[in-house]
Protein backbone atom coordinates (compact mmCIF):
# COMPACT_ATOMS: atom_id res chain seq x y z
CA UNK A 1 0.00 0.00 0.00
CA UNK A 2 1.36 3.37 -0.66
CA UNK A 3 2.81 5.71 1.55
CA UNK A 4 -0.35 8.32 1.20
CA UNK A 5 -2.98 5.62 1.51
CA UNK A 6 -1.72 3.92 4.37
CA UNK A 7 -4.67 3.36 7.03
CA UNK A 8 -3.25 5.82 10.82
CA UNK A 9 -4.72 3.46 14.05
CA UNK A 10 -1.82 4.08 16.28
CA UNK A 11 -1.21 7.76 17.66
CA UNK A 12 1.00 8.43 20.33
CA UNK A 13 0.38 11.81 21.83
CA UNK A 14 3.00 13.84 23.98
CA UNK A 15 1.78 16.11 26.64
CA UNK A 16 -1.47 13.65 26.39
CA UNK A 17 -2.68 14.57 30.12
CA UNK A 18 -2.86 18.00 29.34
CA UNK A 19 -5.54 20.61 28.69
CA UNK A 20 -5.66 20.47 24.77
CA UNK A 21 -3.73 16.94 25.12
CA UNK A 22 -6.40 15.64 26.80
CA UNK A 23 -9.03 16.69 24.66
CA UNK A 24 -7.01 15.50 21.47
CA UNK A 25 -6.64 12.12 22.72
CA UNK A 26 -10.71 11.83 23.07
CA UNK A 27 -11.36 13.09 19.51
CA UNK A 28 -8.59 10.58 18.41
CA UNK A 29 -10.03 7.88 20.63
CA UNK A 30 -13.88 8.92 18.82
CA UNK A 31 -12.55 8.27 15.49
CA UNK A 32 -11.72 4.71 16.52
CA UNK A 33 -8.03 5.03 16.73
CA UNK A 34 -5.64 3.13 19.40
CA UNK A 35 -3.80 6.40 21.45
CA UNK A 36 -0.68 6.30 24.09
CA UNK A 37 -0.38 9.43 25.84
CA UNK A 38 3.04 10.51 26.86
CA UNK A 39 3.04 12.91 29.84
CA UNK A 40 5.31 13.63 32.85
CA UNK A 41 2.27 15.09 34.58
CA UNK A 42 4.22 18.41 35.00
CA UNK A 43 1.11 20.63 34.18
CA UNK A 44 -0.60 18.10 32.80
CA UNK A 45 -2.79 15.95 35.29
CA UNK A 46 -4.28 12.23 35.16
CA UNK A 47 -7.68 13.10 35.68
CA UNK A 48 -7.92 14.95 32.36
CA UNK A 49 -7.92 11.42 30.90
CA UNK A 50 -10.51 9.83 33.12
CA UNK A 51 -12.68 9.49 30.44
CA UNK A 52 -10.44 8.33 27.65
CA UNK A 53 -8.46 6.15 30.03
CA UNK A 54 -11.79 4.12 30.46
CA UNK A 55 -11.37 3.31 26.47
CA UNK A 56 -9.33 0.23 26.66
CA UNK A 57 -7.67 2.04 23.45
CA UNK A 58 -6.33 4.62 25.45
CA UNK A 59 -3.10 4.24 27.35
CA UNK A 60 -1.30 7.15 29.61
CA UNK A 61 2.71 6.71 29.87
CA UNK A 62 4.53 8.98 32.36
CA UNK A 63 8.23 9.65 30.64
CA UNK A 64 9.79 12.87 29.31
CA UNK A 65 9.43 13.63 26.34
CA UNK A 66 12.51 15.77 25.91
CA UNK A 67 14.83 12.46 26.68
CA UNK A 68 15.81 10.62 23.37
CA UNK A 69 16.23 6.40 25.46
CA UNK A 70 13.08 7.30 26.76
CA UNK A 71 11.12 8.50 23.51
CA UNK A 72 13.20 5.58 21.27
CA UNK A 73 11.50 3.28 24.38
CA UNK A 74 8.34 4.53 23.82
CA UNK A 75 7.85 4.41 19.84
CA UNK A 76 9.60 0.80 19.77
CA UNK A 77 6.91 -0.64 21.76
CA UNK A 78 4.00 1.61 20.79
CA UNK A 79 4.91 1.47 17.22
CA UNK A 80 2.98 4.54 16.41
CA UNK A 81 1.63 5.45 12.76
CA UNK A 82 1.71 9.15 13.44
CA UNK A 83 2.54 11.47 16.74
CA UNK A 84 1.07 14.49 17.75
CA UNK A 85 3.41 16.28 20.05
CA UNK A 86 2.42 18.88 22.28
CA UNK A 87 4.66 18.48 25.42
CA UNK A 88 6.09 22.15 26.17
CA UNK A 89 7.03 24.64 28.50
CA UNK A 90 3.61 26.81 27.66
CA UNK A 91 4.39 29.50 29.68
CA UNK A 92 5.96 32.84 28.12
CA UNK A 93 6.90 34.16 31.29
CA UNK A 94 8.68 31.28 32.01
CA UNK A 95 10.70 30.42 29.17
CA UNK A 96 11.67 34.34 29.79
CA UNK A 97 12.87 33.34 33.24
CA UNK A 98 14.53 29.82 32.22
CA UNK A 99 15.78 30.03 28.55
CA UNK A 100 17.84 26.60 28.97
CA UNK A 101 14.76 24.68 30.28
CA UNK A 102 12.54 26.69 27.18
CA UNK A 103 15.08 25.09 24.65
CA UNK A 104 14.78 21.50 26.15
CA UNK A 105 11.41 21.25 25.97
CA UNK A 106 10.43 23.42 23.12
CA UNK A 107 13.02 22.92 20.63
CA UNK A 108 15.31 20.08 21.87
CA UNK A 109 11.88 17.77 22.84
CA UNK A 110 10.85 18.28 18.81
CA UNK A 111 14.43 17.06 17.80
CA UNK A 112 13.84 14.17 19.95
CA UNK A 113 10.17 13.01 19.30
CA UNK A 114 10.91 13.84 15.40
CA UNK A 115 14.08 11.37 15.47
CA UNK A 116 12.22 8.74 17.29
CA UNK A 117 9.43 8.60 14.61
CA UNK A 118 11.55 8.48 12.04
CA UNK A 119 14.01 5.74 12.83
CA UNK A 120 11.04 3.63 13.39
CA UNK A 121 8.03 3.25 11.02
CA UNK A 122 5.97 6.69 12.29
CA UNK A 123 5.88 8.83 8.99
CA UNK A 124 3.60 11.79 10.25
CA UNK A 125 4.20 14.54 13.08
CA UNK A 126 1.75 17.18 14.27
CA UNK A 127 3.04 19.90 16.05
CA UNK A 128 1.90 22.57 18.39
CA UNK A 129 3.42 25.93 17.34
CA UNK A 130 1.77 28.93 18.41
CA UNK A 131 0.64 32.65 17.34
CA UNK A 132 3.96 33.95 19.54
CA UNK A 133 5.66 33.19 15.94
CA UNK A 134 4.49 36.32 14.41
CA UNK A 135 5.29 38.71 17.86
CA UNK A 136 4.63 41.66 17.77
CA UNK A 137 2.83 42.04 14.14
CA UNK A 138 0.20 44.45 13.03
CA UNK A 139 -0.36 43.08 10.01
CA UNK A 140 -4.21 41.89 10.96
CA UNK A 141 -5.33 39.32 10.43
CA UNK A 142 -2.04 37.35 10.39
CA UNK A 143 -1.36 34.82 7.93
CA UNK A 144 0.96 32.16 7.49
CA UNK A 145 3.06 33.58 4.50
CA UNK A 146 3.45 36.67 6.56
CA UNK A 147 6.40 37.82 8.49
CA UNK A 148 7.20 35.51 11.48
CA UNK A 149 9.54 37.97 14.39
CA UNK A 150 9.10 36.36 17.58
CA UNK A 151 9.75 38.43 20.51
CA UNK A 152 9.81 35.92 24.00
CA UNK A 153 12.26 32.87 24.34
CA UNK A 154 8.82 30.41 23.66
CA UNK A 155 8.05 31.94 20.32
CA UNK A 156 11.48 32.02 19.15
CA UNK A 157 11.94 28.31 20.07
CA UNK A 158 8.45 27.48 17.99
CA UNK A 159 9.32 28.86 15.20
CA UNK A 160 12.81 26.98 15.32
CA UNK A 161 10.99 23.53 15.86
CA UNK A 162 8.89 24.56 12.85
CA UNK A 163 11.73 24.92 10.85
CA UNK A 164 13.34 22.02 12.59
CA UNK A 165 10.19 19.67 11.32
CA UNK A 166 10.53 20.96 7.94
CA UNK A 167 13.76 19.98 7.52
CA UNK A 168 12.73 16.37 9.03
CA UNK A 169 10.05 16.55 6.31
CA UNK A 170 12.30 16.86 3.44
CA UNK A 171 15.22 15.29 4.59
CA UNK A 172 12.98 11.80 6.13
CA UNK A 173 9.90 12.35 4.40
CA UNK A 174 7.89 13.02 7.19
CA UNK A 175 4.67 14.15 6.52
CA UNK A 176 5.18 17.44 9.50
CA UNK A 177 2.24 19.47 10.47
CA UNK A 178 3.10 22.72 12.65
CA UNK A 179 -0.58 24.63 14.02
CA UNK A 180 -0.16 27.97 15.04
CA UNK A 181 -2.42 28.02 17.11
CA UNK A 182 -3.75 31.13 19.10
CA UNK A 183 -5.97 32.18 22.04
CA UNK A 184 -7.57 28.28 23.03
CA UNK A 185 -9.71 27.92 25.62
CA UNK A 186 -12.78 25.41 27.12
CA UNK A 187 -13.10 23.04 29.72
CA UNK A 188 -9.78 21.27 31.06
CA UNK A 189 -7.78 24.71 31.10
CA UNK A 190 -6.22 25.35 34.73
CA UNK A 191 -7.31 28.87 36.10
CA UNK A 192 -5.05 29.17 38.67
CA UNK A 193 -2.09 29.61 37.54
CA UNK A 194 -0.19 33.05 36.92
CA UNK A 195 0.14 32.29 33.30
CA UNK A 196 -3.52 31.10 33.10
CA UNK A 197 -5.51 32.19 30.07
CA UNK A 198 -8.12 35.38 30.26
CA UNK A 199 -10.86 32.70 29.73
CA UNK A 200 -10.05 30.19 32.38
CA UNK A 201 -9.49 32.92 34.81
CA UNK A 202 -12.09 34.83 34.32
CA UNK A 203 -14.67 32.35 34.15
CA UNK A 204 -13.41 30.62 37.43
CA UNK A 205 -13.69 34.39 39.42
CA UNK A 206 -17.43 34.69 38.01
CA UNK A 207 -18.41 31.18 38.70
CA UNK A 208 -17.02 31.97 42.40
CA UNK A 209 -18.92 35.22 42.40
CA UNK A 210 -16.21 36.93 42.37
CA UNK A 211 -15.45 40.12 40.52
CA UNK A 212 -12.56 39.95 37.64
CA UNK A 213 -9.74 42.62 37.35
CA UNK A 214 -8.97 44.05 33.54
CA UNK A 215 -5.95 45.16 32.52
CA UNK A 216 -6.56 47.84 31.03
CA UNK A 217 -9.68 49.25 29.51
CA UNK A 218 -10.78 46.05 28.06
CA UNK A 219 -10.65 46.89 24.76
CA UNK A 220 -7.90 44.70 23.45
CA UNK A 221 -9.11 41.88 21.57
CA UNK A 222 -8.15 38.24 20.90
CA UNK A 223 -8.39 35.27 18.40
CA UNK A 224 -9.90 32.55 21.06
CA UNK A 225 -10.48 29.14 19.51
CA UNK A 226 -12.60 26.42 21.63
CA UNK A 227 -10.51 23.62 22.41
CA UNK A 228 -12.81 20.99 20.66
CA UNK A 229 -12.78 22.53 17.37
CA UNK A 230 -8.67 23.16 17.89
CA UNK A 231 -8.42 19.18 18.77
CA UNK A 232 -10.75 18.22 15.52
CA UNK A 233 -8.31 19.81 13.30
CA UNK A 234 -5.09 18.40 15.07
CA UNK A 235 -7.14 14.95 15.19
CA UNK A 236 -7.53 14.88 11.29
CA UNK A 237 -4.16 16.35 10.29
CA UNK A 238 -3.01 13.62 11.88
CA UNK A 239 -5.19 10.72 10.71
CA UNK A 240 -6.10 11.64 7.44
CA UNK A 241 -3.57 10.04 5.36
CA UNK A 242 -3.95 12.53 2.41
CA UNK A 243 -2.50 14.68 4.85
CA UNK A 244 0.96 15.91 3.35
CA UNK A 245 2.08 18.91 6.11
CA UNK A 246 2.67 22.26 6.01
CA UNK A 247 2.35 25.30 8.93
CA UNK A 248 -1.54 26.62 9.48
CA UNK A 249 -2.51 29.02 11.86
CA UNK A 250 -5.75 27.31 14.07
CA UNK A 251 -7.51 30.33 14.41
CA UNK A 252 -11.40 31.48 13.99
CA UNK A 253 -10.36 35.03 12.35
CA UNK A 254 -12.74 36.54 14.73
CA UNK A 255 -11.63 39.64 17.16
CA UNK A 256 -13.51 39.27 20.79
CA UNK A 257 -12.08 41.91 23.25
CA UNK A 258 -12.42 41.27 27.36
CA UNK A 259 -15.16 43.36 27.72
CA UNK A 260 -17.28 40.61 24.72
CA UNK A 261 -16.12 37.69 27.40
CA UNK A 262 -17.49 40.03 30.52
CA UNK A 263 -20.63 40.51 28.69
CA UNK A 264 -21.18 36.73 28.14
CA UNK A 265 -20.16 36.05 31.89
CA UNK A 266 -22.26 38.74 33.53
CA UNK A 267 -25.28 37.66 31.44
CA UNK A 268 -24.86 33.87 32.96
CA UNK A 269 -23.92 35.40 36.69
CA UNK A 270 -25.63 38.70 37.00
CA UNK A 271 -25.24 38.73 41.13
CA UNK A 272 -21.46 39.32 40.52
CA UNK A 273 -19.96 42.66 41.16
CA UNK A 274 -18.73 44.51 38.20
CA UNK A 275 -15.02 44.28 37.09
CA UNK A 276 -12.37 46.66 38.29
CA UNK A 277 -10.28 48.09 35.84
CA UNK A 278 -6.21 48.17 36.30
CA UNK A 279 -3.29 49.12 34.62
CA UNK A 280 -2.36 47.66 31.42
CA UNK A 281 -0.05 44.27 31.61
CA UNK A 282 3.46 45.43 30.89
CA UNK A 283 4.24 43.71 26.98
CA UNK A 284 0.36 43.25 26.38
CA UNK A 285 -0.45 43.80 22.57
CA UNK A 286 -3.62 45.47 21.64
CA UNK A 287 -4.89 43.08 19.51
CA UNK A 288 -4.19 39.64 17.23
CA UNK A 289 -5.89 38.07 15.08
CA UNK A 290 -5.69 35.10 12.61
CA UNK A 291 -6.40 34.42 9.01
CA UNK A 292 -7.99 30.43 9.41
CA UNK A 293 -8.68 30.33 5.34
CA UNK A 294 -5.47 27.83 4.76
CA UNK A 295 -6.29 25.71 7.20
CA UNK A 296 -10.29 25.61 6.49
CA UNK A 297 -9.26 24.43 2.98
CA UNK A 298 -6.32 22.11 3.42
CA UNK A 299 -8.33 19.97 6.53
CA UNK A 300 -11.76 20.74 5.61
CA UNK A 301 -12.33 21.95 9.08
CA UNK A 302 -13.89 24.92 10.66
CA UNK A 303 -13.14 26.23 14.13
CA UNK A 304 -17.10 27.48 14.10
CA UNK A 305 -18.07 27.03 17.73
CA UNK A 306 -19.55 30.41 18.43
CA UNK A 307 -17.87 32.03 21.34
CA UNK A 308 -20.68 32.36 23.74
CA UNK A 309 -21.78 28.63 23.14
CA UNK A 310 -18.16 27.69 24.04
CA UNK A 311 -17.83 29.52 27.08
CA UNK A 312 -21.14 27.80 28.53
CA UNK A 313 -20.06 24.67 27.73
CA UNK A 314 -16.71 25.89 29.93
CA UNK A 315 -18.76 27.13 32.75
CA UNK A 316 -20.62 23.66 32.52
CA UNK A 317 -17.93 21.74 32.96
CA UNK A 318 -16.54 23.76 36.38
P1 LIG B 1 -0.75 22.05 29.19
O1 LIG B 1 0.25 22.53 30.18
O2 LIG B 1 -2.10 21.70 29.69
O3 LIG B 1 -0.18 20.84 28.34
C1 LIG B 1 1.19 20.53 28.19
C2 LIG B 1 1.38 19.09 28.61
O4 LIG B 1 2.74 18.68 28.38
C3 LIG B 1 1.13 18.89 30.11
O5 LIG B 1 0.28 17.77 30.29
C4 LIG B 1 2.52 18.63 30.68
O6 LIG B 1 2.50 17.82 31.84
C5 LIG B 1 3.20 17.97 29.50
N1 LIG B 1 4.67 18.08 29.53
C6 LIG B 1 5.41 19.18 29.75
N2 LIG B 1 6.72 18.88 29.67
C7 LIG B 1 6.79 17.56 29.35
C8 LIG B 1 7.87 16.66 29.11
N3 LIG B 1 9.14 17.06 29.19
N4 LIG B 1 7.58 15.37 28.82
C9 LIG B 1 6.30 14.95 28.75
N5 LIG B 1 5.25 15.75 28.96
C10 LIG B 1 5.49 17.04 29.25
O7 LIG B 1 -0.86 23.21 28.07
P2 LIG B 1 -1.73 23.27 26.73
O8 LIG B 1 -2.35 24.62 26.71
O9 LIG B 1 -2.56 22.07 26.58
O10 LIG B 1 -0.58 23.29 25.63
C11 LIG B 1 -0.38 22.23 24.70
C12 LIG B 1 0.52 22.73 23.57
O11 LIG B 1 -0.14 23.79 22.89
C13 LIG B 1 1.87 23.28 24.02
O12 LIG B 1 2.85 22.87 23.08
C14 LIG B 1 1.67 24.78 23.96
O13 LIG B 1 2.89 25.45 23.78
C15 LIG B 1 0.74 24.91 22.77
N6 LIG B 1 -0.05 26.14 22.73
C16 LIG B 1 -1.08 26.34 23.61
C17 LIG B 1 -1.84 27.52 23.52
C18 LIG B 1 -3.01 27.79 24.44
O14 LIG B 1 -3.70 28.82 24.25
N7 LIG B 1 -3.30 26.94 25.41
C19 LIG B 1 -1.54 28.49 22.56
C20 LIG B 1 -0.46 28.25 21.69
C21 LIG B 1 0.26 27.06 21.77
C1 LIG C 1 -0.16 35.41 25.75
C2 LIG C 1 0.57 34.77 26.92
C3 LIG C 1 1.41 35.81 27.64
C4 LIG C 1 2.29 36.62 26.67
C5 LIG C 1 1.48 37.13 25.47
C6 LIG C 1 2.40 37.69 24.38
C7 LIG C 1 -0.75 32.99 27.91
C8 LIG C 1 -1.76 32.61 28.95
N1 LIG C 1 -0.38 34.29 27.89
O1 LIG C 1 -0.97 36.38 26.28
O2 LIG C 1 2.22 35.14 28.60
O3 LIG C 1 3.34 35.88 26.21
O4 LIG C 1 0.73 36.05 24.86
O5 LIG C 1 1.61 38.25 23.39
O6 LIG C 1 -0.27 32.18 27.16
N2 LIG C 1 -6.01 39.84 31.26
C9 LIG C 1 -6.75 40.59 32.16
N3 LIG C 1 -6.98 40.10 33.41
C10 LIG C 1 -6.49 38.87 33.81
C11 LIG C 1 -5.73 38.10 32.88
C12 LIG C 1 -5.50 38.63 31.61
O7 LIG C 1 -7.21 41.69 31.84
O8 LIG C 1 -6.76 38.47 34.96
C13 LIG C 1 -5.79 40.39 29.92
C14 LIG C 1 -4.33 40.45 29.51
O9 LIG C 1 -3.69 41.59 30.03
C15 LIG C 1 -4.48 40.48 27.98
C16 LIG C 1 -5.72 39.63 27.73
O10 LIG C 1 -6.40 39.54 28.97
O11 LIG C 1 -4.71 41.79 27.54
C17 LIG C 1 -5.40 38.24 27.25
O12 LIG C 1 -4.42 37.69 28.15
P1 LIG C 1 -3.87 36.17 28.04
O13 LIG C 1 -2.72 36.07 28.95
O14 LIG C 1 -5.00 35.23 28.19
O15 LIG C 1 -3.42 36.04 26.50
P2 LIG C 1 -2.33 36.87 25.67
O16 LIG C 1 -2.51 36.50 24.26
O17 LIG C 1 -2.36 38.31 26.00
Amino acid sequence: MSESTSPIERVLVTGGAGFIGSHTCDRLLGLGKTVLAVDDLSTGHRENLAGALESPDCTLVEADAADPAAMERVFDDFEPDAVVHLAALVSVPQGEAEPGRNFRLNVAATQVVADAARRGICRRIVFASSAAVYGNSEALPLREDGATDPISQYGAAKLMSEKLLRAYAISYGLAATCFRFFNVYGPRQDPRSPYSGVVSIFADRYRAGQPVTVNGDGGQSRDFIYVGDLARAVAAAATDPAQRGGVYNLCTGRATTLLDLIDILAAEYPEVPAPSFGPERAGDIRHSLGDPAAAREVLAVTNDTPFADGIRALLASL
